[in-house]
């Protein structure tokens, strides 16, 4: 056993992935009792971030990722939608913040956008941000220039997933490397744009895999401000479908190992909601995660509806997180959480 206990909720990443290894081993109580613990030394254990997804541009999407509905490789039934008009996307994002949520996601099934595409979408973060929303775009791959121009446009997050280990990726997706990934992730950071980076389970990915997965992740100079850790949702047509599906306690111990690694982060509990227990979620929340999306639908499949959600925010006593405030002073500068300044704000 190489791990320190003495230094759980430090935030550091210069961890090995023995001691990550050796924390995917812990008796399943010991685990959640220290990812529990390491939660409540960072943020309140009641309140949970919700954000909502919008599809600004669906479907046709000419990359292979085995889980995806929207890759044009795989004949899954889903129409294709050209990107949507400004206009429409900010009444969606008034709709959301009406709804409750605090910040605003747009996806689009791109390799990576064109800068003609790029300009519109700048509008969209300008307008969503204006109605006092957070903003988050997934874009897929970005060049350092276009990472700049979202950030001139007011971009708060840029999501940007690993999915998964790097010696499983060429199992899962082959039309991009990790590299690929991790140098889309490095532009992002240089343009000063929070990291939203995370992962899917049960992929029929090894415990090795994930513990792999989440070892990139805390050893990044800097981690993700939100870890996004999806559960595979299983769409006829995609190559993942009729995957072996999850132990739920192996995904709950996955949640536990990412809140013990990245203490300052916002782990949230991402796709696969729909088809999780009340009390499954439950136990996820008990383990640190404190982020969901909320909306009855994610991208393209469903989530949890609304009042579903409402009832299980009461049953559990979770308040939705507060959000950005336009009349408040503005969110600090991205910099603090720095490895080298782990005495930073935390991640938001
Ligand atoms: N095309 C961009 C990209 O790949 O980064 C942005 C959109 S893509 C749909 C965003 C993320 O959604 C993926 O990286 C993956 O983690 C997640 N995702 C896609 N399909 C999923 C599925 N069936 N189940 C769980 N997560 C999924
Ligand atoms: C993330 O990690 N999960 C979200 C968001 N980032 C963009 C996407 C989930 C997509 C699930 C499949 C779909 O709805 O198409
Ligand atoms: Fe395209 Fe993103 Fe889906 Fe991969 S995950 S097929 S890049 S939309």
């Amino acid at each position: 056993m190489t791990l320190n206990a003495g230094r759980l909720g430090e935030v550091r990443c210069d961890w090995t992935l023995d001691e990550v290894r050796d924390l995917f081993a812990l008796p399943f109580a010991d685990l959640v009792f220290q990812a529990q613990s390491v939660h409540r030394r960072h943020f309140d254990p009641n309140e949970v971030q919700v954000s909502t997804l919008l599809s600004i541009k669906t479907g046709a999407c000419p990359e292979d990722c085995a889980y995806c509905p929207q890759s044009v490789r795989h004949d899954t039934g889903l129409e294709r939608e050209e990107l949507m008009a400004v206009e429409d996307v900010v009444s969606r994002a008034r709709a959301a913040r009406e709804a409750g949520a605090t910040r605003f996601c747009m996806g689009a099934a791109y390799r990576g956008p064109k800068d003609r595409d790029l300009r519109v979408i700048e509008e969209m973060v300008r307008g969503v941000s204006a109605l006092g929303l957070e903003t988050c775009a997934t874009l897929g791959m970005l060049t350092p220039a276009q990472a700049l121009a979202l950030k001139e446009a007011g971009l708060d997050y840029y999501n940007h997933n690993i999915d998964t280990s790097a010696g499983y990726y060429d199992r899962i997706i082959t039309t991009r490397t990790f590299q690929d990934r991790l140098d889309t992730l490095a532009a992002v950071r240089e343009a000063g744009i929070n990291v939203c980076c995370g992962g899917i389970l049960g992929m029929g990915e090894s415990e090795g895999d994930r513990a792999a997965m989440l070892h990139t992740l805390a050893t990044m100079e800097k981690h993700p401000e939100s870890v996004p850790i999806n559960q595979l949702v299983q769409v006829e047509g995609t190559p993942l479908m009729g995957a072996a599906p999850l132990d739920p306690l192996d995904f709950v111990r996955c949640i536990a190992v990412a809140r013990i690694l990245m203490p300052h982060s916002h782990v949230r509990l991402s796709a696969g909601r729909a088809e999780m227990s009340d009390e499954m979620q439950a136990l996820c929340f008990l383990a640190g995660a404190n982020s969901i999306f909320y909306g009855e639908k994610l991208l393209t499949t469903g989530n949890p509806d609304v009042e579903r959600d409402r009832q299980l925010f009461a049953r559990l006593g979770i308040r939705p997180e507060a959000g950005s405030d336009p009349t408040l002073p503005p969110r600090s500068a991205p910099d603090s959480d720095h490895c080298s300044n782990i005495r930073g704000q935390r991640g938001a």
